[in-house]
């Protein structure tokens, strides 16, 4: 097989909230053909690597990808074009030196990972493998609880329902990926159910979770434990919960503002906050519980919780080497999450996640709010064996590929698939 890369053709595509993205397309000398797309977030950290848009008002309002395209067509495949698709490390590291600055600003990140992306599976359907054991060798065989976000706040949601982002449900209990997949859809009607007949709306946000109106942000986990019941699940022990309240996004001067509750609390009071929650309701992990610049603050919440809970941090690290060293020196989380259009190539990801790891930190894959239906991540999070990972809600397309890959691979992997269940968690789960 001559995996020689021959052709590389990128173009400007909608991802899920009908914004353009990028997504690449790799042709080797051998006739392999593989294509990979490019996930877009909105709550994004002020220190992920740069997603490159076009600022042309008239198409797009600004965020036309049309240069990121240009620049993988031209300067980037003048570059990569000939390259061994085998060459994964070689290839990141290229693009990294001719974009030439520290945030993937001139080539732009999206431009840079959508052939990082590209290769690696044109390289693996070369080699005859699925995209999990290229990536993760022999010895992989262990799925991921599926961490299912149904109800939705903050900007997914428009700020019109809680203030916290995304409340998770965690089936660790189940037995294997596939029964975990089908509580979590079971939860998830229990739970429409439920709003329903509160008079709620059952309304959708951005990742497929129900986006009501509440009163306050610990509503939304009393629904959820409702809506686990009422599917004939025990809260705690089947099923967990997890919150990203992605406080970045509501801390201003700096106070975290909670809109829907009218209060303005210090960093001291919100760790209050979440103590009370985490003893309140069986929440296994929060991620961004303060703010990206808050270090204070996260070492007060790693003090008081990080023996409890798994600790993550998403804006904080934004699955950048340097910062989640500094978060391990500091010692201010447990856990870093894991986004790879965060920082831009599939190597720097790797190395983010071994460097979380090899320091007995979790780490946590996730998706991004506005997606596409490549489904790269589900591969990534078997290969890297992270024990768990995000990808939104049991509904969406977009959402459900990932969860539907992971069933896939599971039935690949027969009798030799685990599932992660309990010990997926940094911190042993308390239930
Ligand atoms: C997050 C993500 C994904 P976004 O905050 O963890 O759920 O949201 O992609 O909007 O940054
Ligand atoms: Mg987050």
């Amino acid at each position: 097989m001559d995996t020689t890369i021959q052709r590389l053709h990128a173009r400007e595509i909608l991802d899920s909230r009908g914004n353009p993205t990028v997504e690449v397309e790799c042709t080797l000398a051998c006739g392999t053909f593989a294509r990979a797309g490019v996930p877009s977030g909105a709550s994004t950290g002020v220190h992920e690597a740069v997603e490159l848009r076009d600022g042309d008002k008239k198409r797009f309002g600004g965020k036309g990808v049309l240069n990121a395209v240009t620049n993988v067509n031209k300067e980037i495949a003048a570059k990569v074009v000939g390259m061994d698709a085998r060459d994964q490390a070689l290839i990141d590291e290229m693009m990294i030196a001719l974009d030439g600055t520290p945030n993937k600003g001139r080539l732009g990140a999206n431009a840079i990972l959508g052939v990082s992306l590209a290769v690696a599976r044109a390289a693996a359907t070369a080699a005859g493998i699925p995209l999990y054991r290229y990536l993760g060798g022999p010895t992989v065989h262990r799925l991921p609880v599926p961490m299912m976000n149904i109800m939705n706040g903050g900007v997914h949601a428009h700020w019109q329902g809680a203030d916290f982002q995304e409340y998770m449900i965690a089936p660790y209990g189940a037995s294997s990926f596939r029964q975990a997949l089908e509580w979590g859809a079971e939860v998830y009607h229990a739970l429409q159910s439920v709003i329903n007949k509160k008079g709620m709306s059952v309304g959708v946000g951005d990742e497929g979770g129900f986006a009501p109106h509440v009163s306050s942000n610990h509503e939304p986990l009393e629904l959820i434990v409702e809506g686990i019941k009422a599917a004939g699940l025990e809260p705690g022990r089947d099923v967990g919960v997890a919150i990203d309240p992605a406080s970045s996004g509501f801390f201003e001067d700096g106070k975290y503002r909670l809109r829907t509750e009218n209060r303005n609390l210090s960093s001291q009071e919100m760790v209050d906050y979440y103590e009370k929650l985490v003893n309140d309701f069986p929440v296994v992990l929060l991620e961004d519980g303060m703010a990206e610049d808050d270090w204070e603050g996260w070492k007060l919440l790693n003090q008081r919780l990080g023996g409890v809970i798994e600790l993550v941090g998403d804006d904080l690290f934004v699955t950048n080497v340097e910062r989640i060293e500094r978060g391990i020196r500091e010692n201010v989380a447990n856990a870093s999450l894991i986004k790879l259009n965060q920082i831009g190539t599939l190597t720097e990801t790797v190395a983010a996640t071994r460097l979380a790891q090899f320091n007995g930190w979790g780490a946590f894959v996730s998706h991004r709010s506005g997606e596409t239906v490549d489904s790269f991540i589900a591969d990534l999070t078997v290969a890297l064996d992270t024990g768990h990972l995000k990808t939104g809600a049991p509904a969406r397309g977009e959402r459900v590929e990932k969860y539907n890959q992971l069933m896939r691979i599971e039935e690949d992997l027969g009798s030799a698939a685990t599932y992660a269940g309990k010990e997926a968690y940094v911190r042993p789960v308390r239930f």
